[in-house]
């Protein structure tokens, strides 16, 4: 005898629908709670169609915005250029909603969906949810190889979507429609559970997404995720207090942990309390706003000199929400101070654990009250403070120059940078991810809210800006969106420009045209490698190497056949004068700027560790290579 199934069983209980359907139907009622706010976790679809998600999950968005069920929750539909981008987009909004609201993507199977695995890589590092739904081989394998289909010899279960394991919080594939349902219900666990939250993955099989199936009513009534403040533990609160109490030059170092937990107003109120200086990294910048007496600005590689002075000097770190990337610890060479010790708050414990810290397994916003508190009473020395506003002082008067005029043809970015600053509003957002820009916006830029500063520094993926400024944008409509993206970054992904015209969303986009890569090119001088492969020349034919003349490439044509509105600048001055016509427009507008290849870029004080070959015939990788062993003198781990 057979065993009923439990759809079977469920009799008028179920709904019959296909895979793809119910998706949708599903996505379209989960939503997020914290603090008594309560909305929609999934807010829209992003996709690209091709056989493997066109008759399937694609059929359903099309149902749901045409004639949708009695009762089912609008999911809109919106169309990327590349799929790589579209989960940029996603990324981008979700950091915008701090983790509470999200998009999903869908891609076709084999290269649509592989090309999403970039963007799934940086997602999880990042530590932002997105939901990705690659399409899939066929289930039944009754056309195997369907096109663009991996064939591995050894086991017929592997597909191209593998990839999406290692970068991925939570992966899984559909074989069978029965199976869609604790699948829906674990990745919403993960996508909204703040310490493992990420890329999260589902392959839906093409054939499979087509078929029906009789799924249990109560799958898709609306549901509500809670997203919780996890408190610390007493026993590990009493040791950080300890740990805190006994420190004479602490620093705290907020990291993206603070914002997207929206702790401002408890840092703020720990640092009030406890005057210890606070430092930042690229994605905790305005936890604390640049206004505060005791934020201090960026720390590590491409930090300022007054956070990295107090972070050589300090004999207690406490992290906060921070990831301690190698940009963040100056490759280990940041913390000087031979007893330096660390207590970490994070909501994960992998990162509380780093540096061998006093563990605070907690909420951001939740710990540093519960710190506070449990310190009520204690201050740093007062001559610890006075001594980080004034090596703040002194570092500002020393990159006041940064954003006047230089003496040379093209400006230097820091002045756009600095222009920027001060023509945007506090609620808007300036976003970045890679090129020299990162470096000169850490040292430079005062965030003074918590949404200001949108820098992608976790995956550094050249190419997130453009459709990051549709996701910002998508999530802060209120907001001047500005994506600042560098002349290598444009090439390697402008195509969602079409999508921002489409969808006439307001962003600015800010375009430096230096004619090559600033960042990588003065890394690789200093690294002994003379700029070799750097900048954007025609092949000569006396040397045989990529250092003829400038190519061609008009960058605003470029930009102009898309539709949108450009305007090529090349001083400050008439910067100013496009942005603030940008900012009147009702449309996108593109300002591309030309800038000088070789900056300058404010003095740094922090160091990273990019390793120079150890043997060669090359003068200047041996001098580069003695320079490096010098420089790892003071790298260590912190025990
Ligand atoms: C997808 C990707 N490929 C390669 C890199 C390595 N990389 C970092 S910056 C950079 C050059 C960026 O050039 P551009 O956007 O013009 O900025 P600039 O350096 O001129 O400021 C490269 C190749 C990266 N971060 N991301
Ligand atoms: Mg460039």
């Amino acid at each position: 005898m057979s065993v009923p199934r439990p759809a079977e069983t469920a009799g008028s209980d179920t709904i019959r629908l296909t895979v793809g359907q119910a998706v949708v139907r599903f996505l379209a009622a989960q939503h997020t709670e914290r603090d008594g706010v309560r909305q929609r976790l999934i807010l829209g679809t992003f996709g690209i169609f091709g056989h493997g998600n066109v008759a399937g999950l694609g059929q359903a968005l099309l149902q749901n915005a045409v004639d949708p069920a009695e009762g089912e929750a609008d999911m809109p539909y919106y169309q990327a250029r590349n799929e790589q981008n579209m989960v940029h987009t996603a990324v981008a909004y979700a950091r915008t909603r701090s983790r509470l609201q999200t998009l999903a993507c869908t891609a076709s199977i084999g290269p649509g969906s592989t090309n999403m695995v970039t963007g799934a890589a940086l997602a999880t590092i990042d530590r932002i949810p997105v939901l990705l739904l690659p399409s899939d081989v066929f289930a039944s394998r009754a056309v195997d190889p369907v096109l663009q289909q991996l064939e591995d010899e050894r086991a017929m279960d592997v597909t191209v979507n593998d990839a999406f394991r290692p970068v991925s919080r939570y992966f899984d594939r559909i074989w069978r429609p029965a199976q869609l349902i604790p699948s829906l219900l674990a990745a919403m666990r993960v996508l909204t559970d703040p310490a493992e939250t990420g890329a999260v993955t589902i392959c839906l099989p093409q054939d499979v997404q087509a078929e029906a199936h009789d799924f249990p009513a109560a799958l898709f009534r609306e549901r509500t995720w809670h997203v919780g403040r996890p408190v610390p533990e007493p026993a590990a609160l009493e040791r950080a207090v300890a740990a805190i109490r006994s420190a004479e030059r602490p620093v705290v170092i907020a990291g993206g942990g603070a914002i997207y937990s929206e702790a401002s107003a408890a840092l703020e109120a720990f640092a009030d309390a406890t005057g210890i200086p606070v430092l930042d990294t690229q994605a905790g910048k305005g936890a604390l706003g640049a206004d505060h007496p005791l934020c201090i600005g960026g720390v590590g590689a491409t930090g300022n000199d007054a956070a990295n002075t107090l972070a050589a000097e300090a004999d207690l770190v406490i992290g906060v929400g921070t990831r301690y990337t190698d940009f963040t610890t100056a490759s280990h060479t940041a913390f000087r101070n031979p007893d330096v010790r660390f207590v970490n708050l994070n909501v994960k414990a992998f990162d509380a654990a780093k540096h061998s810290a006093e563990m605070v397994v907690a909420d951001a916003r939740a710990g540093l009250d519960a710190l506070r508190e449990a310190l009520a009473g204690w201050q740093a020395p007062a001559e610890h403070g006075e001594r980080a506003r004034a090596l703040r002082d002194r570092w500002e008067e020393l990159v006041a120059p940064c954003f006047a005029p230089h003496d040379q043809e093209l400006p230097a970015q820091t002045e756009i940078f600095g222009a920027l600053n001060e023509l945007m509003d506090d609620e808007d957002v300036v976003i970045n991810a890679a090129g020299s820009m990162p470096g000169d916006l850490q040292a430079l830029w005062k965030a003074r809210s918590p949404r200001q500063y949108h820098l992608e520094y976790g995956y550094s993926c050249m190419g997130y800006e453009l459709p990051a400024s549709l996701g910002v944008k998508m999530a802060a409509p209120e907001a001047e969106v500005v994506a600042i993206i560098g002349d290598g970054t444009f090439q390697m992904a402008p195509q969602e420009i079409a999508t921002i015209v489409a969808e006439d969303l307001k962003v600015i986009l800010v375009i430096l045209q230096n004619h090559g890569w600033s960042s990588i090119g003065a890394l690789s001088e200093s690294h002994g490698s003379q700029r070799f492969g750097t900048k954007y020349r025609m092949r000569s034919g006396e040397s045989g190497l990529l250092d003829g003349d400038k190519l061609p490439f008009d960058i605003p044509a470029n930009i102009r056949s898309y539709g949108l509105e450009v305007a090529e600048v090349s001083s400050t001055a008439d910067f100013r004068d496009a942005y603030r016509r940008a900012e009147a427009s009702e449309h996108a507008t593109a300002i591309v700027v030309n800038t000088d290849l070789y900056g300058p870029h404010p003095p740094g004080s922090g160091w990273w560790d990019v390793p120079v070959s150890a043997t060669s015939r090359l003068e200047s990788t041996q001098a580069a290579r003695t320079e490096y062993e010098a420089a790892l003198a003071p790298q260590r781990h912190y025990l």
